[in-house]
């Protein structure tokens, strides 16, 4: 019967299913992913490269995909855009959603038209899956630095970081789309970021596209380190303002594209680490595609090295 015919026929035309996982999106090039666990789904949300892109970053709208057992992806189209920001011009970059109260906030760095400057959006939605609307029609915060991440903390505290080449932090209000004080440095000293070499105006190893989050009690900042070739590093601290101690790589640079992102979950009784690399046909830099691999933490709460599937 058809069953049988299910089980069997697709095994045998595709003897290699097992890893053809990676990239998680083959049909176009995704960078930057940002993932969601809600309601027994992972939402997974992306940048999209444009094809062809060989020498600058050519971004002008996001994706979202998701699934319910990280083998099956289903595709939600591109709920938003540049257009959805009547102020931004150009550069869909990397971004972040995060649930409250069953609303959906997606925080973007975009270029502002009226200055030129990057400045972080925020759109919002009723569903995971859009149609997203920007929630303030102007920016969040602007101040030519990129890359948002979004934490809420047990107390309900919601902090935003973001950061290039600065790493900032906001106390963001309950509303999520505005925000209590004024944005202020996080010490990028070397004890919590590492020591960089090459670069003396960075003497640290952060770089961009920071990924907070809480684990057993301890605060997690995972990043793009060093350029470029980017690394994942990370840091820990006791708070959700620190003080940060440096912990070392996480995925080591390796393959064609000079940028990394990191974004980590659990789900199911697994941990999950998101990237992308250069690694679909006719990837590279500027033609990105988004992977996954499952990982275990070790006992004492550090992350293990994690590499990437490059092939
Ligand atoms: O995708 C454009 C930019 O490249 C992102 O904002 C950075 O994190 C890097 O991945």
């Amino acid at each position: 019967g058809l069953l049988l015919v299910f089980a069997v026929v697709p095994a045998a035309v595709h003897p290699t299913a097992a890893r053809a996982d990676n990239p998680i999106v083959q049909n176009v090039y995704t960078a930057d992913p940002s993932p969601l666990v809600y309601n027994g789904r992972v939402y997974l949300y992306t940048g999209h490269d444009e094809d062809g892109s060989t020498s600058s970053f050519v971004m002008k709208d996001w994706r979202v995909w998701s699934s319910a057992d990280m083998v099956n992806w289903t595709d939600h189209g591109s709920p938003l855009s540049l257009n959805t920001f009547s102020w931004a011009s150009t550069d869909a970059w990397a971004g972040q959603a995060v649930e409250r109260g069953g609303k959906f906030y997606w925080y973007v760095p975009v270029t502002a038209r009226a200055t030129g400057r990057m400045a972080i959006g925020v759109a919002v939605s009723d569903s995971p899956t859009g149609p997203f609307r920007d929630a303030l029609g102007h920016p969040l915060v602007e101040n030519s630095e990129i890359d948002p991440t979004v934490f809420i903390d047990d107390d309900g505290q919601a902090y935003l970081y973001w950061g290039n080449p600065n790493l900032w932090y906001v106390k963001l209000n309950a509303d999520m789309t505005s925000y209590a004080g004024s944005p202020a440095r996080i010490p990028l000293t070397t004890e919590g970021f590492g020591t960089r070499t090459d670069n003396p105006d960075r003497p640290t190893l952060y770089e961009e596209g920071p990924w907070v989050y809480k684990r057993g009690g301890l605060y997690y900042i995972v990043y793009a380190a060093k350029c470029c070739q980017e690394f994942i590093a990370y840091s820990t601290a006791p708070s959700p303002t620190g003080p940060w101690t440096y912990r070392g790589t996480v995925m080591p640079a390796e393959g064609n594209s000079f940028t990394n992102h990191a974004g980590i979950v659990d789900f199911k009784g697994n941990s999950y680490f998101f990237y992308h690399n250069g690694a679909l046909a006719g990837g590279g830099g500027f033609t990105r595609s988004v992977a996954v691999e499952k990982f275990s933490y070790n006992a004492d709460g550090t992350i293990p090295t994690i590499n990437m599937t490059t092939a």
